[in-house]
């Protein structure tokens, strides 16, 4: 297509590694346009921000997602054959296993439940606790026993930080990732063992391995992948609450507005912190015959990348937006084009990711510890937000002190 604003740099990729979320929002203010064209890993791409791009990576037909991103992303967040490489019918039938367990499901106010008695009698045994590290680990062990895995990998704390690596590494390059990759291997293993050994009827684990395609259950493979597809981001959601952690360090008053509000304030607030923090970058796709969509006119074949943080940051979507706000009526319910924490349109049949209800739940439940069950100092620490890391956390992933149960 014509007439988009090119970058007159060669290939921008070092500058995507080096500024990370601002990368598309930045250029997008130099050009005074919400699309752009770069070339990226040597490829030409459409970068794009704002509802017409979460309209387009998750609500337009003739695109694919397989081979759209970098293959350690690929193989550390998704695996070959997983749901997010599907497209068309066989994408709407695998997801409806996903929207069955997370979304219509009580696998939300289960893991939260489970969640909340648990991070909190770990926080109050640490006493001088991680945020991030705690968080992450609690939900690792919370949603493997969840899943139906057992204890022998619920209750080994080598398997919980291979969860943890696999989201922490996937926006990185170098030794890091070699390592992660090696320990998705290994965890990819050790389910194999357990699902060889058998799990018990009615788990997710089992209702994974039943799950028929063609009148056939998924091969084994893809049922562990699946498997890692709902234990993964469950544990990433720890970065959440690190977020909302640094949320309540920096601006205590919000503490003591969440110890008495209701249920409804404590989600808007989950939503806002979900708005504000750097989670998922971006999403990438390649066009597989020729789109139109809104004055874009896209070739087969074409590489496009929707900057989902950037657009949550657009002020006319979100007047003052770099202001934290709990009242802007967020809701994962609505198939918002600009709130997109984990993607966007219908989550039955888009790409999105089916686990904003639990997320939202899980923020909340560790709201709820941190202002209601116990209490806490925060010393002084860095808790500046590195842009260029993808996925961005608090620097420390924020310490906490003098951790006590609440009288
Ligand atoms: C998960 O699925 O485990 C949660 C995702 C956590 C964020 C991972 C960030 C990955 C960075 C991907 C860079 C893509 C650039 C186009």
């Amino acid at each position: 297509m014509t007439g988009l604003p090119r970058e007159s740099v060669g290939d921008s990729t070092l500058s995507l590694l080096r500024e990370g979320y601002e990368f598309v929002s930045r250029r997008c203010e130099k050009h005074q346009s919400d699309a752009f064209r770069t070339r990226l890993l040597g490829r030409d791409v459409i970068c794009l921000r704002g509802p017409r791009a979460v309209a387009l990576l998750y609500g337009t037909a003739g695109l694919k997602r397989c081979g759209a991103m970098p293959w350690t992303v690929l193989n550390l967040l998704q695996g070959p054959g997983s749901v997010g490489t599907l497209e068309g019918e066989a994408h709407r039938h695998r997801k409806s296993l996903f929207v069955s367990l997370m979304v219509e499901g009580d696998a939300a106010d289960q893991l939260a439940c489970a969640f909340e008695a648990a991070w909190a009698e770990r926080l109050v045994f640490e006493a001088t606790p991680n945020v991030l590290t705690t968080a992450s680990d609690v939900l690792a062990r919370v949603v493997t026993e969840w899943a139906g895995l057992g204890e022998g990998l619920a209750g080994d704390p080598r398997f919980r930080r291979d969860l943890f690596l696999m989201s922490d590494q996937a926006g990185r390059f170098g030794p890091g990732v070699v390592h992660a990759l090696w320990r998705r291997s290994r965890a990819e293993r050790r389910i194999h063992e357990v699902l060889d050994a058998g799990v018990d009827t009615g788990t997710p684990a089992d209702f994974i391995v039943r799950f028929e395609e063609g009148g056939r259950p998924l091969p084994r493979d893809v049922a562990v992948r699946e498997i890692l597809n709902i234990l993964r981001p469950v544990v990433a959601v720890g970065r959440h609450v690190a977020f909302a952690a640094r949320i309540l360090v920096r601006d205590p008053e919000w503490r003591d507005w969440l110890r008495t509000v209701s249920e409804n304030e404590m989600t808007a607030f989950a939503e806002e912190v979900r708005r504000t923090s750097p989670f998922f970058p971006a999403t990438t796709a390649i066009t597989t015959e020729r789109v139109d969509l809104d004055g874009l006119t896209l070739q087969p074949g074409q590489w496009v990348m929707a900057d989902l943080w950037g657009t949550m940051q657009l002020e006319r979507c979100f007047p003052a937006a770099e202001v934290f706000k709990p009242g802007r009526n967020l809701d994962w319910r609505r198939a918002d084009e600009c709130f997109v924490p984990q993607g966007g349109g219908d989550i039955a049949t888009s790409h999105r990711c089916p686990g904003d209800r639990t997320s939202v739940a899980l923020i909340t439940a560790a709201l709820r510890v941190l202002c209601r069950h116990v209490t806490w100092r925060a010393p002084e620490q860095d808790l500046r937000i590195s842009m260029s890391r993808m996925p961005a956390k608090p620097a420390n992933g924020v310490d906490l002190t003098d951790v006590a149960p609440e009288r």
